[in-house]
């Protein structure tokens, strides 16, 4: 006989399982009241063994391509180093990269607002101790809400991702105005020179560096002190011994007096 008490019980066991990590995420656990380390564990290693984790970017490249971060903290993503404001907002141009980085306790980043049905469509990643750091990249200007899982909807734990055209000055993306790289690289792909323009806001340190897909540094365009304006520079598409770079995907990264962008550059054959 194939259907023993005991598979029984095991099916009675897993649905019961099932229904009650549902219900972890949408019935808040004691409401208000934080969760503990365990329960949180719990919460988001259950919800990741049935929903594969999706949407992020390669850790090797994703550290030093994020433009801006979010220290994830029970119970919010802060931003803005200001414990006051429960639900902060990045800004980035199209094509940067926001990164997730962990401060305490188990958490998700999960596209979308905590009552939609699609929620974690876009990207849907835990950000804990066994993945302390997640990054995204954000290729399409637009709106991009995101929450925690388990703390979405009863702590109000919550952020937003604002992208605007990587094509500053058209439009006026909120980031034209300050420090960055001012349009994409030209051309793209690039055969001899990679071509880059960006904005010092007031004068200081500059570097400009071109990184390989994952991660890892090729070239130093420059460095030095610039004066607040308009700059304009060029790789030669040669790394630091002086060989051409194989074709492929490389990110030319900003650091203006810390503040960074990136820019995607493709070696053509
Ligand atoms: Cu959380």
């Amino acid at each position: 006989m194939l259907r023993t008490p005991q598979l029984v019980l095991a099916a009675v066991v897993v649905a019961a399982l099932g229904a009650w990590a549902a219900l972890a995420f949408v019935a808040e656990p004691i409401g208000g009241v934080p969760m503990s380390d365990a329960a949180m564990k719990l919460c988001v290693s259950d919800w990741y063994a049935e929903h594969p984790a999706h949407g992020g970017v390669s850790p090797a490249a994703a550290t030093a391509l994020a433009v801006d971060t979010f220290l994830v903290t029970n119970f919010r993503f802060d931003s803005d180093g200001r414990s006051a404001t429960q639900i902060d907002t990045v800004r980035v141009n199209a094509g940067e990269f926001v990164m997730w980085k962990i401060a305490s306790g188990f958490h998700t980043t999960t596209s979308g607002k905590p009552t939609d049905l699609d929620a974690g469509s876009l990207w849907d990643l835990p950000v804990d101790p066994g993945s302390p750091e997640v990054v995204v990249d954000f290729p399409t200007p637009g709106t991009y809400p995101f929450f925690c899982r388990p703390h979405g909807a009863a702590f109000n734990m919550r952020g937003v991702v604002v992208v605007t055209g990587g094509t500053a000055g058209v439009g006026g993306s909120p980031r034209a105005a300050g420090a960055g790289f001012s349009r994409p690289a030209w051309p793209n792909p690039s055969r001899q020179n990679a071509n880059f323009r960006f904005r010092v806001d007031r004068s200081g340190e500059v570097s400009l560096r071109i990184l390989d897909a994952s991660g890892r540094a090729v070239a130093h365009v420059l460095g030095g002190t610039f004066a607040a304006g308009e700059h304009d520079a060029a790789w030669n598409l040669r790394d630091a011994g002086g060989r051409r770079a194989s074709p492929g995907t490389y990110w030319a990264l900003l650091d203006v007096h810390g503040v960074r962008s990136s820019t995607k550059v493709v070696v053509a054959r």
